[in-house]
């Protein structure tokens, strides 16, 4: 819903202020997200808000950009002509992820080559989660089950957040995800009904990437910076405590039926929370991988960088394409 007029300015507030002065634009504002409705590309804005938003919604396009990296590893090496082409499609799916939210940013006055530019020189950041190996196929089931479980807890109130264009790339998005960690589930599910190797292998892969899935939603609510502003405008509906919580919760019966222990002796259910107490990640982990010390954060870089740098071709191609197009449709109505 657009909440401005056309112009951009804030409707007379009982006549009390002028029209169009800060203080009333940003009461509209306020007003506005107290009433639980959405801020659109033309209405005013707070800087902090705006920039808040461009630097989460340009984090999370670019972790859906890297984020092909560790499961296209094994597009070539998949075990059938099925399971290639369900991994090639969900890859591609998280291209598409990128390309929406990056439109999205363009919506605030992001510019989608700047923020690429910022990520390749390590000025912004993409999720931890994507800097861990691949090192056998289960790997490709328990990302789906974890990795997209925790996106889909983590992103399902995003569909809810106050900038419109967010929350409605989130609402398509967050379907796919779902898709996504069924694939995943289904796949895990295949390989526990297969051999003792197989199923040891998921075993492993659900011990090495539990942790990390449990870091993705963020430092602990006490050292989360952003949280308390991000919450107040309802950009972020629910803490990052919270949302690990959900997911612990989400997850442990999945993990039941699927035969799989989760690698943390102190998980159990609180018959007084009605919720699950599990162990602390380690947040000295978290903090190197964010900073570039991951097992794979050159990697992934280095790839991304060689991507953009053999893509130019295809990028002053399409923009010599465009302006021809654009030229030729000039003339034309013109003549
Ligand atoms: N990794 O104050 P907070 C996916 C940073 S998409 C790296 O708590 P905030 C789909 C944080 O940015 C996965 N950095 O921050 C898929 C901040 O840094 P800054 C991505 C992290 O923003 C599946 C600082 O630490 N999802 O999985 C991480 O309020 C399979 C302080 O933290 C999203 O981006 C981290 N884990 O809360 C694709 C969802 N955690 O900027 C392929 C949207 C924190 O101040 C395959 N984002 N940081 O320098 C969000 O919900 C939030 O941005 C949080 C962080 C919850 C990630």
């Amino acid at each position: 819903m657009t909440t401005t007029d056309s112009a951009g300015a804030a409707p007379s507030q009982g006549g009390e202020r002028p029209l169009g002065t800060e203080d009333a634009l940003r009461e509209h504002f306020d007003a506005t997200i107290a009433r639980d409705q959405r801020i659109e590309p033309r209405d005013w804005m707070p800087e902090g808000y705006r920039k808040t938003l461009v630097r989460q919604i340009a984090q999370h396009a670019h972790s859906e950009i890297i984020g092909m990296q560790p499961e296209g590893e094994w597009i070539t090496k998949a075990p059938s002509l099925r399971r290639k082409a369900i991994l090639f499609a969900k890859v591609q799916d998280e291209a598409g992820h990128g390309l929406y939210l990056y439109s999205a940013a363009e919506t605030l006055g992001a510019d989608r080559a700047d923020l690429t530019r910022r990520l390749i020189e390590g000025r912004q950041k993409y999720s931890s989660i994507f800097n861990y190996p691949t090192e056998s196929f289960a790997d490709v089931g328990v990302i789906g089950w974890f990795v997209d479980g925790a996106a889909i807890c983590n992103q399902v109130p995003l569909c809810r957040s106050s900038y419109g264009p967010y929350a409605r790339a989130m609402v398509r998005i967050c379907k796919e995800e779902s898709f996504h960690q069924r694939q995943g589930y289904e796949l895990l599910l295949t390989m526990m009904r297969g051999t003792e190797a197989q199923r040891a292998m998921v075993q492993d892969a659900v011990d090495r990437w539990w942790w990390p899935s449990l870091m993705m939603f963020g430092p602990p609510d006490d050292a989360s910076p952003n949280s308390a502003q991000s919450m107040a405008w309802k950009i972020k509906r629910h803490s990052n405590d919270e949302l690990r919580q959900r997911f612990v919760d989400m997850t442990v019966p999945q993990a039941d039926k699927l035969g799989v222990t989760l690698p943390d002796p102190e998980l159990r259910w609180n018959e007084q929370r009605g919720r699950h107490d599990f162990g602390t990640p380690d947040w000295a982990e978290l903090k190197r991988v964010i900073t570039g010390d991951g097992p794979c954060n050159d990697q992934r870089m280095e790839r991304r960088r060689t991507a953009h740098e053999e893509g130019a071709w295809v990028r002053e191609a399409a923009t010599a394409h465009a302006a021809r197009r654009s030229e030729r449709a000039r003339k034309g109505t013109a003549a």
